[in-house]
């Protein structure tokens, strides 16, 4: 029995800011991510994105590097403040060029390439344009996709609209979109977010109808931490603010009633009008893409549990809202060395319960280990703990295909080594070793880890070996 389907897209994921560098290059203009790493909060010791592993140069060499490991495809985000100058919407040829440049060969390669729109970093000038909160966003963001959709649309087969709006919303001060959090205006991002992402589709089916677009959440199955009835409601809310809101959003085309309730109850404006479900009901997707890295675990909290609650809020872990859900530690899973837990049965779970939902194909854009990769003397990487996170996870990808979860690709994260969203350099995900340390940029030079080999063998023999 054949455990992929034959097209299946074996690929890997990066994103612009994170792999790109020479951020004053190319006609390029500052985006939120370019600052963030200079914020007095950014943690210290460890680098921003200003050099991240200059892809921007050394794009030729790490294309060809993927091409050798025999990628299927290539999930990238086009740099938003890459392609747009100012807020009138000029368009900067050079980035035109530059990404028409890299999808040329990608093609050359036959490496499909899988863009997202956006990936986290706003230009500045939509930031002071009044933010993502402000109406102005929506209109900022269809414009820039119909740029995309012109200029690269006869060459991309699937697009992806904006990397995981939910955790851009939940972390939205973290991302410098909001000075701090504030429920009132995180809404107002939710909706904008959504409905950009709407105006996106809605573009994309005018300009390339044959083309492919789907969002690309961040989405983690969220287990109750005990039977008790009140941790199995805590579950309820957690996925809710999490997972569903979200692709209820852009699949069903509106917010579930219990989630305007819990709005209200939070005593909160929520302002949908009608034209607004209209465009939502109109972008529908193709596909749903989710970035996978982990599971979540549900109580219901209590002061105590509060107070003794020390998780920093990031992507996988921290949450808590008070009298509503709280996440909680589970005692069944192994960890990373930073701290995010390890569930490849939950990767399966997450699969069947998006799909089901949803009842769209679903395509995997993110999931894998960050670790701390030593180069040893003679110049190898020896990252078995990551063959051994693949394997977990991709034996549970083929099961999840064989109860019957209807899957376009799988692109981990990442394709070359980049710089994590908080966590530096040293976080490294890459199949590829880039040679620099946080503040020592050394040669840059690009190394074969041992999972790239792992990675190619897989990819030649259509994952039946896993
Ligand atoms: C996802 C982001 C990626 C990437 C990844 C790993 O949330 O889409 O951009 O950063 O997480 O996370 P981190 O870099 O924090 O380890």
């Amino acid at each position: 029995m054949n455990k992929f389907p034959k097209n299946f897209l074996w690929g890997a994921s990066t994103s612009a800011y994170q792999i790109e560098g020479c951020v004053e290059e190319g006609g390029k203009v500052t985006s939120t991510m370019d600052l963030y790493g200079d914020k007095p909060s950014y943690p210290k010791g460890i680098t921003g994105f200003k050099e991240a592993s200059q892809h921007y140069k050394y794009w030729k060499t790490d294309v060809e590097m993927m091409a050798k490991m025999g990628l299927k495809s290539y999930r990238f985000s086009i740099s938003w403040p890459r392609i747009i100058k100012d807020k009138n919407g000029s368009v900067n040829q050079e980035g035109i060029k530059y990404y028409n440049d890299l999808i040329d060969e990608l093609l050359k390669y036959n490496i499909e390439p899988i863009v997202t729109m956006f990936h986290f970093d706003i230009p500045l000038f939509v930031m002071k344009d009044g933010g993502v909160h402000d109406k102005n966003f929506v209109k900022h963001f269809e414009l820039y996709s119909e740029v995309l959709l012109k200029h690269f649309g006869s060459k991309i087969n699937y697009w992806l609209t904006i990397n995981e709006l939910n955790i851009l919303v939940m972390m939205a001060d973290g991302f410098e979109i909001l000075e701090k959090q504030d429920l009132s205006k995180q809404l107002k991002v939710l909706h904008n977010l959504n409905l950009a992402q709407a105006k996106a589709i809605i573009k994309c089916k005018e300009i390339c109808p044959s083309a492919k677009i789907g969002p690309a959440p961040n989405i983690a199955t969220v287990y109750s931490d005990t039977c008790k009835p009140e941790d199995y409601t805590a579950k309820l809310n957690i996925e809710m603010i999490r997972n569903w809101v979200y692709l209820d959003a852009v699949c069903k085309g509106k917010y579930s009633n219990i989630f305007i309730k819990f709005v209200k109850k939070m005593g909160v404006d929520f302002e949908v009008t009608k034209d607004d479900l209209d465009t939502l009901a109109k972008g529908k997707p193709d596909f749903i893409a989710f970035n996978y890295y982990t599971t979540m675990t549900a109580q219901m909290p209590t002061e105590e549990s509060i107070k003794e609650n020390k998780e920093k809020f990031d992507q996988q872990k921290g949450l808590v809202v008070p009298g509503f859900g709280m996440a909680t530690k589970n005692p069944n899973l192994q960890k990373t060395e930073f701290g995010w837990e390890i569930d490849p049965v939950g990767f399966k779970n997450t699969l069947r319960e998006v799909y089901d939902r949803y009842d769209l194909p679903v395509m995997i854009t993110e999931n894998g280990i960050g670790a701390r990769d030593e180069l040893t003397k003679d110049g190898k990487i020896h990252d078995d703990y990551r063959i051994y996170y693949y394997k977990q996870h991709i034996r549970q990808l083929a099961e999840a295909i064989s109860d019957g979860v209807e899957v376009i690709g799988y692109m981990p994260w990442s394709a070359i080594d980049l710089v994590s969203t908080h966590e530096g350099i040293s976080k490294r995900y890459g199949f590829i070793y880039v040679n620099r340390d946080e503040f020592d940029l050394k040669d840059m030079k690009r190394i074969e880890k041992d999972s790239y080999y792992w990675y190619k063998n897989l990819i030649e023999v259509n994952g039946e070996n896993i």
